[in-house]
């Protein structure tokens, strides 16, 4: 019966032939090329426009649909959206890769040379970002109604080069080749406004004198997989308001007659390279205002279109759910509509906010929690300011105050305003604070982090409103994850475990755990190991180009990829192979297996430290690998220009999983799960969703090392001088010394200084401390690796007990826990 189903779906009807004509089609309707100019990227468009096609027409019949049931929606709010490279993915979803691929065969070209000419759309800086596009694979794959909304950025994060070693930036204008995924929706255009003042008319306020701003959407199809659904994710694009000022344009000033439309456009511009650490810029504000007010006016309108005016209703219809605190303006926005344009009284608005609005936090850095000075809000939203503090002294003085009677000092604590701590200082509104006040749940994304956002961030929260912060573990999509970037590891599994209808494991993840019954197989570890080894061989090649270095597919590739942060942790990875190297020169014949460690990342333009961490690793690298006597046991890559489609090369090829973060500092991770299923065994601390991963492999196939939560805060309440450590241990003395000797970097001796420094004098990542665990760890994956019987037993296992960590879940979770979607 479920088989039927699946042959249902509207895009597997198209066969190669069917695909091959509208190929040809587009090739020269839409792009004007015959076909014998076109090259891949030609037919990478045509084919993109064929798809585009199908998505659409999907579109609106998943929207008439919606109309129809008028169910529920979530919008899911978010400043970065890193969906990846979208033709392979949405053959995968749409399941008519193998007819593309037959399609193109039959017009003489390659379908995966095809796939290599598109750009990654890059609206993110990374793991939040990624979430919120697995977040909407599978919000569709699950028929969910849903709509992303965010900016569709001009400049994406930026692409990262190394020049001597050191990162170097230049802007991303990833659209300029051609985007054919979004189409501009000029009817569903938004004029906001900005700046300006409040006055008071027959009572009412009134927000006069702004600036104002057109918000276009352009709508990008997002594809499930194995269903007709396809949702939308909307991205804004700033546009100038009052176009062309013609007086000043008749006089032949061009360029003054535009300038109004190019400030105004600088708003969707560029997306801020930060992750993990807030701008504070203006512009950064007026973006999140930006996109939030055009969503918060758009989903109002559809709302109205489909259930009358009348926003009685409105609570049941619409879930909002903010990414972070970046649209957290949100709650003030909405309640500036319903008070200001509804006339709805405020203690009903607000409790319209608090069942429409929920909250996730994806960080515990006290840096990273943003907060806006009160004056820059007042400048730029001064009636956002207003309600702010009207939202504030309802909570204050209502609510805390029936918690804590009389209770001034806790007032002050959980106040959404600040106060400065030095006379002078400056009033911050506290943005994580209204996001908890404004919403009815507030989640963390892993087990331990939600247990510490409850325990260590907002523990008065959790007392006033017990039941109002939850957990929801993160998750990935295993279609991007496996099926797409893996698919010889697909096909072994759907051979082993069956694929059709419901047993499909691409929709039920926990269906996985059939392949643990042959995890001792040899003749199973036998494939799976021979899968691994031939995504190493084509991985070799993509550093042999990338970075022109040699590296061999029997090596243990050891894997980093992530941003760079020193709460990450790459330095104790760089510590510890600059360790290894030195061992292997005191003793070249040691018996050691061949490893490969491989890195990619990004650091943040105006992050010191993490930058040099890059060029340190780099000049490692080119020391170690052009050292003849260590005779290729060792080799060192740094993967220029880290990214999605990157990681889909990557991760298939992983045999180590490197996941070291401070405990306590990662509020989950995701790629430690992409990892994990694609058969990489994880070194890695208690911290983040590593904890979950080693419940669901059992702690036998992971290498867990180093300070616990607990430990980490005992040993800061006990204080800690890494000097002592350092002085202990004699090998971590020498590549400290080495580091700092000035002999990596001889033009500039002094170039790891703020390295060695942020190690020596305060050690805040506690790299010292864990070191000799987690060189302890290593050895046993050598250990490991030696017994290639263990190793491949437990690289399946670890594939194998991944069903918890689907996005289908985490998607699942929030529909139950906080959508009320279910
Ligand atoms: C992050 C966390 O750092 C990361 O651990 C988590 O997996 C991700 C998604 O929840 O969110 N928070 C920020 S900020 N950037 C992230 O990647």
């Amino acid at each position: 019966m479920s088989v039927n189903k699946t042959e249902q779906y509207a895009a597997k009807k198209l066969d190669s032939e069917q695909l091959a004509e509208n190929i040809k089609r587009h090739l020269q309707q839409s792009l004007g090329v015959d076909q014998e100019e076109a090259g891949p990227a030609e037919y990478w468009e045509a084919l993109s426009l064929v798809v585009r096609e199908l998505g659409l027409d999907l579109i609106r019949k998943t929207r008439h649909k919606e109309r129809d049931e008028k169910a529920r929606r979530v919008y899911y709010l978010s400043l970065e959206f890193l969906v990846g490279r979208l033709l392979g993915n949405n053959l995968h979803n749409l399941g008519i890769y193998h007819q593309a691929e037959e399609a193109m065969a039959n017009l003489g070209v390659n379908l995966t040379d095809v796939l290599e000419h598109e750009t990654d759309p890059a609206l993110g800086n990374g793991g939040l970002g990624r979430l919120a596009a697995c977040f909407m694979d599978s919000l569709t794959t699950l028929d969910l109604p849903a709509f992303g909304y965010g900016i569709n950025y001009r400049f994406g994060l930026f692409k990262q080069g190394f020049a001597g070693g050191k990162q170097t930036e230049s802007p991303d204008a990833w659209r300029e080749e051609s985007c054919p995924w979004g189409i501009e929706r000029p009817k569903r255009k938004q004029r906001i406004k900005l700046y300006g003042r409040v006055t008071e008319r027959a009572g009412k306020a009134a927000w006069e004198d702004t600036q104002e701003i057109l918000g276009m959407p352009w709508d990008v199809p997002v594809t499930g997989y194995g269903t007709d659904t396809v949702n939308t994710l909307r991205l804004w694009e700033s546009r100038a308001a009052e176009g062309f000022d013609l007086s000043s344009f008749d006089e032949g000033r061009y360029h003054e007659s535009r300038s109004g439309e190019i400030q105004a456009e600088n708003v969707s511009q560029v997306l801020y390279p930060n992750d993990n650490h807030p701008a504070g810029k203006e512009l950064r504000l007026i973006q999140q205002y930006f996109f939030v007010a055009c969503s918060i006016a758009d989903l109002i309108a559809r709302y109205k279109r489909e259930n009358g005016d009348n926003l009685d209703g409105f609570a049941e219809k619409v879930a909002i759910q903010l990414n972070d605190t970046h649209p957290a303006i949100a709650v003030p926005e909405l309640m500036r509509i319903l008070m200001d344009e509804e006339d709805i009284v405020f203690t009903k608005a607000l409790s319209i906010c608090r069942e429409v609005f929920a909250y996730t936090n994806h960080t515990l850095l006290p840096e990273a929690l943003e907060k806006w000075p009160q004056n820059l809000i007042t400048k730029v939203l001064p009636r956002h300011m207003q309600i702010i503090h009207m939202i504030n002294y309802h909570f204050l003085h209502t609510e805390v105050e029936a918690q804590w009677p009389g209770d001034n000092n806790m007032k002050r604590r959980l106040s959404i305003i600040e106060e400065p701590e030095r006379p002078g200082g400056q009033q911050m509104v506290r943005m994580a604070y209204l996001s908890v006040v404004g919403s009815h749940k507030v989640n963390g994304v892993a087990a331990l982090h939600s247990s510490l956002v409850k325990s260590s961030l907002f523990p008065e929260f959790n007392e006033m409103w017990p039941d109002k912060l939850v957990n929801v573990t993160n998750g990935v999509t295993p279609r991007r994850w496996v099926d797409y970037c893996n698919p010889e590891l697909a096909s072994l599994i759907d051979e082993t475990i069956g694929k059709d209808g419901e047993a499909d494991w691409r929709k039920d993840l926990t269906r996985l755990d059939a392949i643990n019954a042959y995890a001792d197989d040899p003749a199973f570890q036998k494939k799976f190991a021979a899968i691994k080894r031939n995504n190493k061989v084509r991985f070799a090649a993509v550093v042999k180009e990338l970075c022109n270095v040699e590296i061999s597919p029997d090596a243990i590739f050891d894997v980093q990829i992530k941003r760079l942060h020193e709460y990450k942790r790459q330095q104790l990875n760089l510590l510890h192979i600059m360790a290894l190297y030195r061992r292997l020169l005191e003793n070249p014949d040691l018996d050691v297996p061949q490893r490969v460690f491989i890195f990619g990342a990004k650091a943040a333009p105006g992050y010191k430290v993490a930058k040099t961490i890059i060029h340190a690793i780099n000049r490692v690298a080119e020391r170690v690998n052009n050292d003849r006597r260590i005779k290729d046991k060792l080799k060192v890559v740094f993967l220029p220009n880290y990214r999605v489609s990157l990681a889909e090369k990557i991760i298939p090829a992983a045999d180590v999983s490197e996941q070291i973060s401070t405990a306590g500092f990662e509020a989950s991770g995701t790629g430690n799960m992409k990892f994990a299923l694609n058969g990489a065994l994880t070194v890695g601390t208690l911290d983040g969703a590593n904890v979950e991963i080693a419940e669901e492999v059992g702690d036998d196939n992971i290498f867990i090392f180093g300070l616990t939560v607990e430990e980490v805060a005992e040993l800061r309440h006990r204080g800690y001088n890494p000097e002592d450590v350092y002085n202990s241990n004699a090998e971590l003395k020498a590549v400290i010394d080495w580091l700092a000797s000035g002999d990596l970097c001889p033009e500039e001796p002094d170039a790891f200084r703020p390295l060695v420094d942020s190690l020596l004098g305060g050690d805040y990542f506690l790299t010292l401390v864990d070191y000799q665990a987690y060189s302890d760890a290593h050895d046993k994956i050598v250990e490991t690796w030696k017994k290639p019987e263990l190793w491949w037993k437990t690289a399946i296992t670890n594939s194998a007990s991944m069903g918890k960590f689907s996005s289908d879940r985490s998607i699942t979770d929030y529909a139950k826990t906080i959508w009320n979607m279910a």
